[in-house]
């Protein structure tokens, strides 16, 4: 069994696509091992996105992912990590697959609604910045 990290970001709480979207995590049989909600700093979200520093977008994403409260978990699945990707689409929602996350609740590439961990690597690191041991289930 794998893991990956989800956010639900400021837009989905915002648009009240926080039960929609659980309701997709259920019914593509993730196990949620971890979930709670957290008001990330500017500074926490630095940490979090050190990888796209340099791109032009880093500052505003920022900005963006610590302007209001979100949601952070933990999803357990065979293959979690492409399994969330894949259920989440594209990053610009205009490109992303009937039926996914992204093309049903995000409105921009920068409000997209959710984030998914790229690699299982990623995950273990992004899984340990928001949780720790005691806060997942065994
Ligand atoms: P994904 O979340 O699909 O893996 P990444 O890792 O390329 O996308 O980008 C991380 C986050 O940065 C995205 N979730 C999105 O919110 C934001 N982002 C990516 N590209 C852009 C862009 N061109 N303009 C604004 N925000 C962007």
């Amino acid at each position: 069994m794998e893991r990956t990290f989800i956010i639900l970001k400021p837009d989905a709480l915002e648009n009240k696509h926080v039960g929609h979207i659980l309701t997709k995590i259920e019914e593509n049989g993730f196990r949620i091992v971890g979930l709670k909600l957290v008001q990330m700093t500017k500074y926490d979200a630095q940490k979090f996105y050190e990888v796209h520093k340099e791109r032009p977008f880093y500052e505003d994403l920022c900005n963006y992912m610590s302007s209001g409260p979100v949601i952070v978990g933990v999803l357990e699945a065979e293959n979690a990590v492409q399994k969330w990707r894949d259920l989440i689409g594209a990053t610009d929602p205009k490109e992303a697959k009937e039926g996914t996350i992204r093309k049903l609740y995000a409105q921009s590439k920068e409000a997209n609604a959710v984030h998914g961990s790229d690699s299982e690597e990623n995950a273990i690191k992004e899984i340990h910045y928001f949780f720790s041991e005691r806060e997942l289930l065994p």
